[in-house]
């Protein structure tokens, strides 16, 4: 069981990896495994702990990986096993960690299981997923029905994804000790944990009713999140898998609030260290939901860090992302990717690293990547976007150019171009055609560049991760808000004993003044680190602030000024 005490993931920055765009070793256009180990220095460098690989399993690749045809075997584009034990070699020889992805709430409609289960009625696997005469009315994340008709038994089968993409039975119990089986295997091989891909999904309400809705299609949620049974199947799969051995899990949990999180994470729960909160991810959504684009206020953007921050302190652990491959860029998204794109990456870095919780780096956020705005729908590859694209264009209400407009601002492949690794052909990526386009602009944004720039986004990261090394109150201390109206300013303050620390954020492209509370001044605090040149490390009453500027100060009676 978890405790409220110390962890390794807790201290430590995780970094995701996309593996068909992180690297490619062989230039067949799609990153691999090779090319991964041969990143693996670069990884040590910018000093990250762990790396989360996004599925890497054999796969026919209609959602990109998260289709798996068979789990105990490597996509044949990405490698063989023989390279997933040199990768794994190399990580922990440079005293990094693995955390695989966990994608079990469905399978492909190719693995072994779906084939013989649709094959007749009576098949001994028909029950490893859901079948039914009849479907309800759920609509698939990827658009349409959540069913389909199997011609060859004449029953449906449930697919909250993509109809390659059937949905398992965890009511079975050998699905789940198949599970907990394949799991064991990969932990066996020294793997450090997994992040969990739609965890919360993997109950649903007996019977499966209609959801509310006037006829048509309608959002099941209410019946397949947080189901009547996930947290037993969690807790069974403590017992007989994770309890053995030194892992770390992160559950991706749609639509929790932080009240159910504690019911996943709670340290005496015995489930998952972490989930991925999907609050913030949110916030830009209007009531159509993702590609309904709505403007967020920083006000807001606040209150959900600080509830998540304030609800699970000292019962829970958060995790801090912005983005990853489901969603836009952190800089284009939350910052300002035009004019000052470099001092909002910073800031919005200062930001991840310096709240409580387990910071998550997504390839390329490292030196701010921006989205990607393709002229053609023919270039992008995500399901999701194109199956909208075309339900979109078939319905006739938006014109081409809004719905074009919400791809640029949401789609998945914003944050799945190639890795621009430098200002070579192809950003360094591939010698061969990409799968997905790089983004043009590479020859400004790069590695290469920013290794040696020590200016850059890439060093600042490297410096905020250095600093939370070095300063247990950056992952222990609480969080207290300052200024929670403020439309303008994000400042919050940590306390861990003896120690403080203070994070000041510019979220605007003007100067704007921060006032220190009277409270903070005698406490003595010094400047560790900012996004621009600053002339005096004390904290002034009136502290003024450039666009974006990120300043971060610590009070801590025994260790002085920290130079970074
Ligand atoms: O994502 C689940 C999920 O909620 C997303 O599909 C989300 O609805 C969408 O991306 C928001 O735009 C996980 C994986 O991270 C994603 O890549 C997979 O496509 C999905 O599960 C199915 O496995
Ligand atoms: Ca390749």
């Amino acid at each position: 069981m978890e405790t409220e005490h110390n962890a390794w993931w807790k201290e430590a920055v995780v970094y995701q990896i996309y593996p068909r765009s992180f690297m490619d070793g062989n230039g067949d256009g799609i990153g691999d495994l090779k090319g991964i180990i041969g990143k693996l220095d670069y990884l040590r460098w910018l000093g990250v702990d762990v790396i989360w690989l996004c599925p890497i399993y054999k796969s026919p690749n209609d959602d990109m990986g998260y289709d798996i045809s068979d789990y105990r075997a490597i996509m044949d584009e990405f490698g063989t096993m023989d390279d997933f034990e040199q990768m794994l070699v190399g990580i922990h020889e440079r005293g990094m960690k693995l955390v695989m992805d966990l994608v079990v709430n469905h399978t492909s409609d190719e693995h072994e299981w779906f084939v013989q289960s649709r094959a007749s009625r009576d098949n001994p696997y028909r029950d490893y997923y859901i079948w039914r005469d009849r479907p309800n009315n759920w609509a698939s994340f990827f658009g349409g029905s959540a069913w389909e008709l199997d011609g060859r038994t004449g029953q449906y089968y449930l697919h909250l994804f993509s109809r390659k993409q059937p949905d398992l039975n965890w009511e079975n119990p050998k699905v789940r000790s198949e599970i907990y089986d394949m799991m064991r295997w990969w932990l066996d091989k020294g793997v450090d944990g997994f992040r969990m891909d739609v965890i919360n999904c993997i109950s649903k309400v007996p019977g499966l009713p209609d959801a509310p809705g006037e006829g048509g299609l309608a959002w099941g949620g209410a019946f397949f999140l947080n189901g009547p049974r996930v947290h037993e199947y969690l807790k069974e799969m403590h017992t007989e898998v994770l309890s053995r051995y030194d892992v770390m899990t992160v559950g991706e949990t749609l639509s929790v609030t932080p009240e159910q999180a504690l019911e996943y994470v709670g340290f005496d729960r015995a489930e998952l260290n972490m989930v991925f909160q999907f609050e913030m991810m949110d916030i830009d959504a209007g009531p159509g939901g993702k590609w309904d684009l709505k403007s967020w206020k920083l006000s807001e953007f606040k209150r959900i860090f600080s509830r998540w921050q304030t609800a699970l302190a000292g019962s829970g652990w958060n995790s801090l992302y912005l983005n990853n491959h489901d969603q836009p860029r952190l800089v284009s998204r939350f910052g300002n990717d035009g004019r000052y794109r470099i001092e909002s990456a910073k800031m919005l870095a200062t930001l991840l690293h310096t709240l409580q919780g387990t910071p998550f780096v997504y390839q390329g956020e490292e030196i701010g990547m921006t989205n990607v705005h393709f002229d053609s729908i023919d270039q992008y590859r995500d399901i999701e976007t194109i199956n909208w694209y075309n339900e979109q264009v078939a319905k006739g209400e938006r014109s081409v150019d809004e719905i074009v407009k919400s791809i640029h601002a949401k789609g998945r492949d914003n944050s799945r171009t190639p890795m621009q690794w430098s200002s070579a052909h192809n950003a360094g990526f591939s010698d061969g055609l990409p799968w997905l386009q790089v983004n043009e602009n590479y020859r400004e944004i790069n590695v290469e560049q920013q290794l040696a720039d020590p200016d850059s986004v890439l060093h600042y990261y490297r410096r905020l991760i250095q600093l939370r090394k070095r300063h247990p109150v950056m992952v222990y201390g609480n969080y207290d808000l300052l200024y929670p109206a403020d439309e303008k300013i994000y400042a919050f303050v940590r306390e861990l004993g003896n120690a403080a620390l203070l994070t000041v954020l510019n979220f605007t492209d003007e100067q704007q003044v921060f006032l220190c509370p009277e409270h903070l001044c005698p406490k003595g605090f010094e400047l560790v680190l900012s996004n621009y040149e600053v002339g005096d490390a004390n904290l002034p009453t009136r502290l003024s602030l450039r666009p974006y500027e990120a300043r971060v100060f610590i009070a801590s009676p025994a260790s002085g000024r920290v130079d970074v």
